[in-house]
């Protein structure tokens, strides 16, 4: 507080003090009959020489920098097409660097050249054609190059991939990373929003099972206080007394859940379950990322809330996540994490993905790592998700310690185990019996299995 104080006494005192000096320039000036705008020939020439100062310290700065962090400052790309956008990076930085230098040379340079001199009158040089064709040309031509070989390196990389590229899906949501693999097939499972459903299919994948249990939970969701057949037996219920706020509220919600489900059976109607294995052999990663080295990826981004959006640095590869629509971009990575921890002279170097978006309060930590395996290593651990099973179909494996795996298919049982007594609070009271007989009953309507909870 005292110190707070005590600075702002200084910065008073110091502003005073100003004032009295302008006070005491002025009352000088008048003395010697000078003119507060008359500047002498000394001055000019003093300003003349700063300029030339300034430029030195300005370039010796820069080269100083270049010299001290590299001249790019961007250490080496691990992908093939990094190295492409390396090299514009690098053609745009020597054009900027050559422009920076001439122009400054040019306007300190002339500041210092053409200072006042005693006698001799400033050129009055109002036009010259030639000129104003050659800064309008010149630049014209450099912008129009790096726009067509920039393009090219653009449409090169964000292209639909070849046959033999990996199909890789990175589904992003405040604040972290899910990736998902093709699979044996190398096709993605489809996906819709609509079959979202947080704890039993995050990424909201479209198989039979997945519409049916959307539809299921829609209509009859196991304690869903938004189900329609909740939300219809509340309103109709004599004995409950709403307000009428609340009571709209559930119409609004209600004529919504209607849409939804006609929206979903339509989708069931449409659905044709021989795509439901395109989704079965999905991997999905939500630790670590690992890439084969030499391997060409097709990387499909998706957002569930806000943009977000995939940073691989050692990549260069940056594409935004938007809400509602797939991106796409296509790399090949083409240093393995070990051979960079060797360039790097660094044992703990790991390649990472990362948010470069603000995406919220949490975007700081939405990172995922990324390990560029040797063919070999990578084929292990392929072999280590996948198994064979009695018919010789390959199925997932949920052995591997280290991969965390989780099936991209849902039963509507499993959700009976998530949802519990009182976790919503508008949830009416409900007895254990009830609760049971309500269980049962819609076990019996889903005429589902319950499946085991590890996945299986
Ligand atoms: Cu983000």
């Amino acid at each position: 507080m005292v110190t707070k104080l005590v600075i702002l006494l200084v910065i008073v005192l110091g502003v005073v003090a100003l004032a009295q000096l302008m006070r005491v320039y002025e009352l000088s000036s008048k003395l010697t009959k000078k003119v507060e705008s008359d500047i002498s020939n000394r001055d000019n020439r003093f300003n003349a020489k700063m300029m030339m100062a300034f430029m030195v310290l300005l370039f010796g700065g820069f080269i100083w920098l270049m010299l001290k962090y590299g001249w790019t400052g961007r250490g080496i790309a691990a992908s093939v097409h990094g190295r492409e956008t390396d090299w514009l990076m690098d053609l745009n930085l020597i054009i900027i660097i050559a422009v920076f230098f001439l122009t400054n040379a040019l306007l300190f340079g002339f500041a210092y050249k053409y200072v006042k001199k005693p006698g001799v009158p400033a050129l009055y040089y109002p036009h010259n054609n030639k000129l104003e064709m050659i800064w309008t040309v010149v630049p014209a031509v450099v912008l129009a190059v790096i726009i067509i070989l920039g393009l090219r390196v653009w449409n090169t990389t964000t292209d639909p991939a070849g046959k033999e590229a990996i199909r890789v899906e990175l589904f992003s949501k405040q604040f972290d990373w899910t990736a998902r693999y093709s699979g044996m097939d190398n096709k993605l499972g489809r996906f819709d929003y609509k079959l979202t459903h947080e704890e039993n299919n995050p990424l909201a994948l479209m198989t039979t099972e997945t519409i049916d249990s959307a539809i299921l939970y829609m209509e009859d969701g196991y304690l869903n206080t938004k189900s329609i057949h909740y939300l219809e037996t509340t309103l109709n219920d004599p004995n409950i007394v709403m307000n009428s706020d609340d009571r709209d509220l559930m119409m609004v919600e209600l004529s919504r859940r209607e849409r939804l489900i006609r929206m979903l059976y339509q989708m069931k109607k449409r659905h044709d379950d021989k795509i439901d294995t395109n989704a079965y052999d999905d991997i999905i990663q939500t630790d670590t990322l690992y890439l084969c080295v030499d391997q060409e990826y097709e990387m499909n981004f998706r957002s569930k809330d806000v943009i977000h959006s995939a940073y691989f640095p050692h990549f260069r590869v940056q594409m935004n996540n938007v809400p509602g629509m797939t991106t796409r971009f296509k790399f090949t990575p083409d240093v393995s994490t070990e051979e960079m921890k060797k360039i790097k002279g660094d044992e703990n170097f790991n390649y990472i993905l990362m948010c470069n978006k603000i995406c919220g309060g949490a975007h700081y930590k939405m990172k995922m790592l990324v390990e560029v395996l040797d063919a070999k290593t990578y084929d292990e651990w392929m072999n280590g998700v996948y198994r064979k099973d009695g018919k010789g179909k390959y199925v997932l494996d949920n052995k591997g310690k280290k991969i965390l795996l989780k099936r991209g298919k849902v039963h509507e049982a499993t959700f009976a185990h998530t949802y519990k007594k009182g976790e919503n609070t508008l949830l009416p009271t409900t007895t254990q019996s009830e609760l049971e007989a309500l269980k049962v009953e819609l076990e019996k309507k889903a005429n589902l299995d319950i499946p085991s909870t590890d996945g299986n």
